[in-house]
């Protein structure tokens, strides 16, 4: 029976390895200083979360459909739009994140800890070191494989802060080869396992507001050029069939290419909606004229493409 004191820690929906790593290794923080915490989803983890669940043998959070009268810390996401469903229901008492801060109304304005961080697993392991408590092998390569995941294997967006935790969580996950486990780790989330294409769409999928306007984009991985083009034609048939349920006014496509070759490693944008194909044009200027905005090298979401974005809604 859960009793009403139980605090859920959870990450945005449709979580990546961030926002479960922090869910689960700050809900083990807490229970360690006597707090009654669970990691929570509002649904299952993707492929490459697996991989590291499975190697580090840790249990996959609960997932919960609406947090509607229960107690919430939000880890990796601070804006109803990627929230579980419900939150504006619930009581936050404690937000975590690496993202602007978003509309999430927070019980105490004291509990909010943001920072610039690569990965939101970076200010889990700080505030580790904050209130002293030990991290035990799994916990760190938890944390460790959200800094991975976040930073592309450490070549993006890393601080002096992230490299610091990257360091000492390296030691104490006891990794060989850590090249070799983030290729792991990559590999499993462009395998996609036997998801159909709508779940894929829909794996790394989030939606933003600004200004009224609102837009929503979907990251896709792929391992090469040519799948980079099969994934795309493929998650352009879903954008365009489920756009009237988005509920957005424009929809965009990342396809990152995870390719070893610096050659190959293109990233690639699709856009639909009202003239979203003008609007990115008008951005990066890189439109190959049929439906592709093709890019030099894979460009994060989060620092790179939702600013911009948001930046010209704001404008116009
Ligand atoms: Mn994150």
């Amino acid at each position: 029976m859960e009793s009403k004191q139980d605090i859920y820690v959870t990450g945005h929906r449709n979580p990546d390895t961030d926002s479960v790593a922090c869910a689960i290794a700050y809900a083990y923080l807490l229970r360690q200083t006597g707090v009654n915490a669970t990691a929570a989803s509002s649904g299952p983890v993707n492929q490459e979360t697996q991989f590291v669940l499975d190697y580090f043998n840790i249990p996959a959070p609960v997932i919960i459909d609406h947090a509607e009268g229960k107690k919430f810390i939000l880890v990796d996401h601070s804006s109803y739009a990627q929230a579980m469903k419900g939150m504006d229901q619930a009581e936050v008492i404690g937000i975590i994140d690496h993202h602007q801060i978003g509309d999430v109304e927070v019980v105490n304005q004291g509990n909010i800890i943001d920072a610039p961080a690569g990965a939101a697993s970076t200010l889990v392991f700080l505030q580790y070191q904050t209130h002293g408590v030990v991290i035990p092998r799994d916990m760190a390569g938890i944390m460790l494989a959200g800094i991975l995941s976040d930073t592309r294997n450490m070549k993006r967006n890393v601080t002096k802060e992230d490299q610091d935790a990257y360091e000492k969580l390296v030691e104490i996950a006891q990794i060989k080869d850590i090249d070799a486990f983030y290729r792991n780790m990559s590999g499993a989330i462009a395998s996609y396992g036997n998801l159909c294409d709508k779940d894929i769409f829909f794996s790394d999928y989030k939606k933003y507001e600004t200004d009224g306007k609102t837009f929503c984009i979907s990251v896709v991985n792929a391992v090469n050029e040519e799948q980079c083009r099969e994934l795309g034609d493929r998650m352009y048939a879903v954008l365009i069939e489920e756009f009237e349920n988005l509920k957005t006014d424009m929809g965009f496509i990342i396809i990152n290419n995870l390719s070893d070759d610096e050659k190959e490693n293109k990233m690639y944008m699709m856009a639909y909606g009202n003239h979203a194909e003008e609007f990115l044009n008008g951005i990066f200027h890189n439109y190959d004229g049929e439906r592709y905005f093709v890019f030099a090298e894979n460009l994060s979401r989060k620092t790179t493409i939702v600013p911009a974005i948001m930046k010209v809604c704001r404008h116009t």
